[in-house]
């Protein structure tokens, strides 16, 4: 029997993953989550209709999102993650061993509860690491109460609809920079060249008016839409610094110094739009 999930993210462009069974179909105060037996991609997480990971593609997302502000910074000490409830960033930057605590503001539990099923597998469980520490509640809140503490903020959301879409807003960034630490750098998860130009120019306006130094970068992704993820470098250091860094102990599976100096490589008609 032929089972397909089929994501309709944008009206005008959809993509389909085959599924061998569902894991897990909840709806919680906040969303609908699904984990999938996908055939090809292993398993996959879904929220509210929307891919978020899925086994054999995610290292592309978690590590360039991850490791490129953490090799900037060097040797951070505090890292703060926004959203990451699925722990696949959270496993990432505990690889380095400077990190002292490395807090996830998730919020909702229940991510981080089926994920931790779920995902074993490929995460790990980074949980379990005392450094780690979990605060399900308001990310807008916790970054207010907390300016200068993080010396990596690392904002690993889903698409901004709905209640995520605050976490695209200037006011998410100016507090996000806010709490980072003198010489800090933040990344973002920020969409789709082709399909988000307007947004992303919009933060990078925004990133500009706070940092000396934002950047955008790309990875490839074949399970989200148009095949790749971009995300916002945001920081008074420059994203280049963490060329000369050392890679933290473990294996990397997508970053190498050349994708980490070519994921900041734009194609020209995006490059135009977005520096000018
Ligand atoms: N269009 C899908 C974007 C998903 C970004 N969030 C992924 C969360 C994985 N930790």
């Amino acid at each position: 029997m032929d089972n397909w999930f089929t994501e309709e993210l944008h009206p005008y462009y959809r993509k389909s993953l085959r599924v061998k069974r569902f894991l897990a179909d909840e709806q919680t105060q906040y969303q609908h989550i699904q984990i999938v037996e996908t055939e090809f991609f292993g398993n996959a997480l879904i929220l509210d209709g929307v891919i978020q990971l899925t086994e054999r593609d995610n290292m592309g997302y978690h590590e360039m999102l991850v490791h490129v502000p953490m090799l900037a910074v060097g040797k951070p000490g505090r890292v703060l993650i926004v959203g990451g409830g699925d722990g696949g960033s959270l496993q990432q930057a505990l690889r380095y061993p400077s990190v002292e605590e490395a807090v996830v503001c998730e919020l909702d539990q229940r991510v981080v509860d089926l994920s931790r099923q779920h995902f074993a597998a490929s995460f790990g469980d980074p949980w379990a690491d005392p450094r780690a520490r979990l605060i399900v509640r308001d990310a807008f809140d916790f970054l207010e109460e907390n300016p200068g503490q993080f010396d990596v903020i690392i904002s690993d959301t889903t698409d901004p609809i709905g209640m995520a879409e605050r976490l695209f807003s200037d006011k998410f960034y100016k507090l996000m920079v806010r709490a980072l630490s003198p010489g800090g750098a933040a990344s973002t998860q920020c969409e789709q060249p082709f399909f988000d130009t307007e947004l992303i120019k919009k933060i990078y306006k925004s990133a500009k008016k706070l940092t000396k130094h934002p950047a955008y970068y790309y990875a490839n992704i074949p399970t989200y839409p148009g095949g790749g993820i971009g995300f916002m470098y945001v920081s008074n250091t420059p994203w280049a610094k963490g060329l000369k860094s050392k890679y933290p102990p473990g294996k990397n599976k997508y970053i190498n110094p050349e994708v980490h100096k070519a994921a900041f490589a734009l194609p020209e008609f995006f490059r135009k739009e977005l520096y000018g």
